[in-house]
C-alpha cells in the first residue's frame, strides 16, 4: 500500500465536523472524513468536499489506514456514549503514541477519566474546547485543547493554523493537563450564558421602564458595540432587534418567552459549587432560564402578585439613563469574569493544573461565541502579571468599574423601584458591594450555627481576650443550658 495521506482524521459530519473539515483543508491539510451513518460521507464528498483535499473513509480501519503516523484523530459527535463508542473502536486499530482529540462539548470529568484511560494503552488523549459554532469552525474557532502533553507538538501546527486569530495571534494554544481544555471550555460557555442574560436583562430594561421601540434599542446596542461593549453577542442583539416579521413588526417580540439550555452553564455553576467560589452571575443566568421556563405559573402570578406600576416619565433623561445602563452592563460584565477566572484560579489548584491564564483570555478573544474587545484587556491584564489575584485588582479594571459604579447603582435602583427582574445586574452588584467589604455579616451567622449547632467560631485577633483565643474553634454555652460539646468542624 502507498504510504498514507492523511494529516489528519475527523469523525462526524454534522455542522461542526463538515465546516472544521473545510476548514483544514482550506489551510492545505489533507484531512480523511468518517461518520457512523456512512452515507452521510458519500453525500460529503461528492458535495461540499469535491475538488478539496478531503478522503472518505467508509469504515474506521479504512480511516485510520489513511493517516500518516501518529495518527491524529478529533472526534465532533453528539458529547457523551458516542465518544465512548468511537474511541472503543478506534482502539484496535490504532498504535501507541497516535492522538485522539474529542473536540465535543464533552463534560470535564469524562475527558479526565478518557485521559487516564487512555494514557494506561499509550494513546494520547486531547480533550479539546471547540467554540464558535457553524462560522467559527468553519473560517477560525476558538481552540482550546488540552490533556496529555504529548501530543501538542503534533496537533498545533495544524489547530493553531485553523483557529481564529486576535492581532494576529491564534486564539488557541495549549490549556493545560487531562480535561482542562474541556473545563476552560464550560467555563467560557457559563460566561455566555451571564452574557447572554446581562443583554437581555438589558434590553428589557429600555423596554420597560425606557420604553423604547426595538429599532431604537437595536440603536442603542448598536452604539454600544462601538464602544467597551464591542462583541459579537452585542452585534448579534442588534441585528436580532432590528430584524422583522413579514408583517413589518419585531420577530423577536413573537418568540416566546422560555429559555432552554443544554447544560453547560448549569455544570458551570454547580463546579463553582463543589469548589466553594461565588460564581453567582453565571448562577443567577441559568436560574432565570429555569424561572423563563415555568411560564404558565408566571402567567398565572402575573394577575396574582402585586408590584408598582412604572409611570410614563419613570425615565426624565433618556441619555443619561442609556449611559447609565451601559455603565451596568460593562461593570457587571467585568464581575462576571473577574469570578469566571477565580473560579478557574481555584480548579487549578483543586485538580493540579498549571493553566496558561494569558493564554485562556487570548483563546476566548475571538472565534468563540463571548469574543470582545474586553478580552483583549484581560489578555493584557494576565501578560501583565500571570499571578492576579483577581481581575478586578488590575488597574484597567479598578479603574472601569469606579467609573461605572454610579450608572451601575442607578440603573439597579431603577430596576429595584419599577419592579423589572434583573438578577444579574443585581447579583453583580452585591458580589462587588460584597467582595470590597472587609468585615461582612458572617460574624453574626457563625454566632447563629454554633447558637443551635455548637459548630464553634473564631474570634476576631484584636478582639481576643482570655475566654476567646485567636485561633481556637470556640464554642460558647449561648443560653446557660446547652452542652459545652461542640460539633466537628468542617468546611462546605
Ligand atoms: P451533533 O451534536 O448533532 O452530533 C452529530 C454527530 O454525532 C453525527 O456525526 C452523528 O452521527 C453522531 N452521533 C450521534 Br448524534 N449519536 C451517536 C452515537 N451514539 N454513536 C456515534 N455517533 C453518534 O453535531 P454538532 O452540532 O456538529 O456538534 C458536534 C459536537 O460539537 C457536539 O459535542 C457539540 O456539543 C459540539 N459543539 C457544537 C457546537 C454547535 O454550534 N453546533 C458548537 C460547539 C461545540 P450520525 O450522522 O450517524 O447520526
Amino acid at each position: 500500500m502507498s504510504e498514507p495521506k492523511g494529516d489528519i482524521g475527523l469523525i462526524g459530519l454534522a455542522v461542526m465536523g463538515q465546516n472544521l473539515i473545510l476548514n483544514a483543508a482550506d489551510h492545505g491539510y489533507t484531512v480523511v472524513a468518517f461518520n457512523r451513518t456512512v452515507s452521510k460521507v458519500d453525500h460529503f464528498i461528492e458535495n461540499e468536499a469535491k475538488g478539496k483535499s478531503i478522503i472518505g473513509a467508509r469504515s474506521i480501519q479504512e480511516l485510520v489506514d489513511n493517516l500518516k503516523r501518529p495518527r491524529r484523530i478529533i472526534l465532533l459527535v453528539k458529547a457523551g456514549a458516542a465518544v465512548d463508542a468511537f474511541i472503543e473502536q478506534l482502539l484496535p486499530y490504532l498504535e501507541k503514541g497516535d492522538i485522539i482529540i474529542d473536540g465535543g462539548n464533552s463534560h470535564f470529568p469524562d475527558s479526565n477519566r478518557r485521559y487516564e484511560e487512555l494514557k494506561g494503552k499509550g494513546i494520547r488523549f486531547v480533550g479539546s474546547g471547540v467554540s464558535g459554532g457553524e462560522e467559527g469552525a468553519r473560517y477560525g474557532p476558538s481552540l482550546m485543547p488540552g490533556g496529555d502533553a504529548e501530543a501538542w507538538p503534533y496537533i498545533k501546527e495544524i489547530f493553531q493554523s485553523i483557529s481564529a486569530k486576535s492581532d494576529g495571534e491564534p486564539c488557541c494554544d495549549w490549556v493545560g493537563p487531562a480535561g482542562a481544555g474541556h473545563y476552560v471550555k464550560m467555563v467560557h460557555n457559563g460566561i455566555e450564558y451571564g452574557d447572554m442574560q446581562l443583554i437581555s436583562e438589558a434590553y428589557y430594561i429600555m423596554k420597560t421602564v425606557g420604553g423604547l421601540t426595538d429599532k431604537e434599542i437595536g440603536d442603542v446596542f448598536a452604539q454600544w458595540n462601538k464602544g467597551v461593549l464591542d462583541s459579537f453577542l452585542i452585534e448579534i442583539t442588534r441585528d436580532i432587534l432590528y430584524y422583522n416579521d413579514t408583517d413589518g413588526t419585531p420577530l423577536v417580540e413573537k418568540i416566546l418567552d422560555q429559555a432552554g439550555q443544554k447544560g453547560t452553564g448549569k455544570w458551570t455553576a454547580m463546579n463553582a459549587l463543589d469548589l466553594g467560589i461565588p460564581l453567582t452571575l453565571v448562577g443567577e443566568a441559568v436560574f432565570a432560564r429555569c424561572l423563563s421556563a415555568v411560564k404558565g405559573e408566571r402567567v398565572k402570578a402575573s394577575s396574582i402578585l402585586p408590584g408598582p406600576q412604572i409611570p410614563k416619565d419613570a425615565v426624565k433623561d433618556k441619555k443619561e439613563f442609556i449611559d447609565n445602563l451601559e455603565q451596568a452592563l460593562y461593570a457587571s460584565k467585568i464581575i462576571s469574569y473577574a469570578q469566571g477566572f477565580m473560579l478557574i484560579r481555584e480548579a487549578a489548584k483543586e485538580y493540579n493544573w498549571d493553566l496558561n491564564f494569558p493564554a485562556i483570555a487570548l483563546m476566548w478573544r475571538g472565534g468563540c461565541i463571548i469574543r470582545s474587545v474586553f478580552l483583549g484587556e484581560i489578555t493584557k491584564a494576565f501578560k501583565e502579571d500571570p499571578q492576579l489575584e483577581n481581575l478586578l485588582f488590575n488597574k484597567f479594571f479598578t479603574d472601569a468599574v469606579t467609573k461605572a459604579q454610579a450608572g451601575w447603582r442607578k440603573t439597579v435602583s431603577l430596576t429595584a423601584e419599577y419592579g423589572i427582574p434583573a438578577p444579574a445586574f443585581t447579583t453583580a452588584l452585591s458580589f462587588y458591594d460584597g467582595y470590597r467589604t472587609a468585615y461582612l455579616p458572617a460574624n453574626l451567622l457563625q454566632a447563629q450555627r454554633d447558637y443551635f449547632g455548637a459548630h464553634t467560631f473564631k474570634v476576631v485577633p484584636e478582639k481576643a481576650n482570655d475566654n476567646l483565643k485567636v485561633g481556637e474553634a470556640i464554642h460558647i454555652n449561648w443560653t446557660g443550658h446547652g452542652g459545652n460539646v461542640s460539633a466537628t468542624t468542617y468546611d462546605a
